[in-house]
């Protein structure tokens, strides 16, 4: 048996973005790499193929210093390859088959995780029009998961026209979702698909905005999830379901606990 990753996978860990392709992987057979550390950590790492942790005498003398731009404030180094592989130098960020392809956004990177696997459903393999339907879904996401990243980011100093955006965004995807798990099993259908993966890995992150009640109250917010089991009780009890599934616990370990107590 190949036990040459096919896919290897370079972020600060953990990562939810990167538990969706480890969950695609589990379903699907495929062999994925992870390495990275700490997000605090991986502005000491180059950024590259082989990416690596550098000690202070290399980064004191590398022409690979960058600025960060989203979510990290200082200085990173990133190699002229990993940026060519990567045009927008953001992790999750995959490098996949022998030609280490570079490919990017976790949405993407679930996606050729699923190519690469042998299940006919979680993609839609056999059909295209289904296919598609996953990737409808998984904008969606992506459009929810920009506007989170947003508000997690400044959750500690929001201002009003943040909070209103995100709770905008968050009505938005969960009434879709809503609607789509009123009329079937799964979102995207009858079949578990990356749709479902997509959706519980983005939102378990999501949910964590509850744990900044505090803060959110000294700034005049609630946390905009709290009547969710009221408003959008199909979506939460999907999410709670899968992540009860084997594939999904053992790589989300315990990150939920908090909120199912
Ligand atoms: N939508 C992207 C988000 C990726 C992203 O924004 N990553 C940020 C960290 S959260 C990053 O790598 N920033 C690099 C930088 O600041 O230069 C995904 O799902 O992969």
């Amino acid at each position: 048996m190949n036990m040459s990753p096919q896919i290897r996978i370079f972020s600060y860990l953990p990562n939810p973005r990167v538990w969706k392709s480890l969950i695609t992987a589990k379903f699907a057979g495929v062999n994925v790499e992870v390495t990275g550390d700490k997000p605090k950590n991986l502005s000491n790492w180059l950024w590259d193929y082989d990416a690596r942790a550098m000690s202070e005498e290399e980064k004191s003398v590398s022409s690979y210093v960058r600025k960060g731009k989203r979510g990290f404030s200082g200085v990173l180094y990133k190699t002229d390859e990993f940026l060519e592989a990567h045009p927008f130098g953001t992790v999750p960020a995959a490098f996949v088959g022998n030609n280490k392809t570079g490919v990017f956004e976790s949405n993407s990177i679930m996606r050729s995780v699923a190519r690469l696997g042998n299940s006919d459903t979680l993609y839609g393999q056999n059909d295209p029009s289904i296919s598609s339907r996953i990737d409808s879904f998984l904008d969606a996401n992506l459009v929810f998961s920009r506007e989170h990243q947003v508000y997690i980011l400044s959750i500690e100093s929001l201002n009003k026209y943040t909070y209103e955006r995100m709770k905008a965004a968050y009505d938005f995807y969960l009434d879709g979702i809503e609607s789509a798990l009123s009329k079937s099993n799964y979102i995207s259908g009858n079949d578990l698909t990356l749709a479902d993966i997509s959706f519980v890995c983005d939102f378990a992150q999501f949910l964590r905005e509850g744990k900044y009640q505090e803060p959110l109250k000294n700034q005049g917010f609630n946390i905009i999830s709290q009547d969710i089991k009221e408003t959008h009780p199909k979506s939460i009890n999907h999410l709670l379901n899968l992540s009860e599934l084997d594939e999904f616990s053992s790589v989300m370990g315990s990150y939920l606990d908090w909120y199912k107590k």
